[in-house]
């Protein structure tokens, strides 16, 4: 008896075991201004488009943190409303000469608990329709919770039920409370084998509040392969900068003692700021997780 649990951890990882390792980044900047042709080419298989909420109707909000953009409905009323312009230029990120074939939408928790208690997750609510349409128009995989908040178990395997009936994938971008993402990956999971789990990617915070976090530790917490981030060079806060050099010493340390999922980083904005390489921050992911 003593072998078995450890065994099961064993299988429960197998499948993601199997699966193309994860290079991914988080779109800080409006995607409208950003560099698309160097994220599409520099060996990031995955984009994370920050930051998505919903408002008290259940519309659909991505709100701006570049200079000169302001904050935009994308969908309402159970329609796409973002225009084509933007849904042409996400849609982009996976044709043409590209290695991204994966782009999820990173969210945070607001009035997730009061609309799944009323009117609750059915496909005929304005929430279900709108996130429906909006994955439609963009093209979208997933939805990531970025949920720094509300920590609410219930309501948010609810929501992560609901999003999987419309077709998207679960992820999440912890830095704290492993409890609750144990219990909403455990859940949201529930009755789901291998390659039909919902709640399919871990991608976490290892800066600012997470930057103790070590992926061993979440790995074995959650059952489940990490995908650690760190923050690129940034003049917000310094301290947890980390150039192409120290992010692959970090990648390739983390690597050693447990086997990744992949690696990330925060955030595209700052590369750019920064007047940082793309190239050179791929190329570490590249080389890390061929
Ligand atoms: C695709 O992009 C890469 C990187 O910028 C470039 O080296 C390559 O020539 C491009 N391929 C095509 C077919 O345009
Ligand atoms: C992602 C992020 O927080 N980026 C910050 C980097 O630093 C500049 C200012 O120095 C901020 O404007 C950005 O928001």
């Amino acid at each position: 008896m003593h072998r078995l649990p450890s065994l099961l951890f064993l299988l429960s990882l197998f499948p993601l075991a199997l699966a193309a390792p994860i290079r991914a980044i988080f779109l800080f900047k409006d995607v409208l201004k950003s560099n698309t042709d160097a994220i599409k080419t520099s060996g990031f298989n995955t984009l994370l488009i920050f930051g998505i909420g919903i408002t008290a109707d259940g519309s659909i909000n991505y709100y701006s943190n570049t200079p000169g953009s302001s904050d935009i409905t994308v969908a309402s009323g159970g329609v796409y409303i973002g225009g084509s312009a933007l849904a042409e230029k996400v849609r982009s990120f996976k044709t043409g000469n590209t290695t991204v074939d994966r782009i999820e939408i990173s969210m945070n928790s607001q009035n997730v608990r009061n609309l799944m208690q009323s009117p609750g997750p059915g496909e005929n609510t304005p929430l279900f329709k709108n996130f429906a349409a909006l994955k439609e128009a963009w093209g979208l995989d997933a939805v990531n919770n970025d949920d720094e908040v509300l920590y609410e178990v219930a309501s948010t395997v609810t929501f992560a039920k609901m999003l999987g009936k419309a077709g998207y994938k679960y992820t999440g971008a912890p830095y704290t409370n492993v409890r609750f993402w144990r219990d909403l990956i455990s859940q949201t999971n529930a009755g789901l084998p291998g390659e039909r789990v919902l709640f399919d990617r871990v991608y976490l915070q290892c800066y600012d509040g997470g930057a103790r976090n070590d992926p061993r530790t979440w790995e074995a917490d959650l059952r489940m392969k990490i995908v650690p981030l760190v923050w690129v060079t940034n003049d917000s806060k310094p301290q947890f900068s980390t150039t192409a050099v120290q992010a692959r010493q970090k990648f390739q340390q983390w690597h050693s003692r447990s086997s990744l999922a992949g690696g990330g980083y925060w955030n595209d904005y700052d590369i750019e700021k920064m007047r940082l390489s793309y190239g050179e921050y791929g190329g570490v992911l590249k080389t890390v997780f061929p």
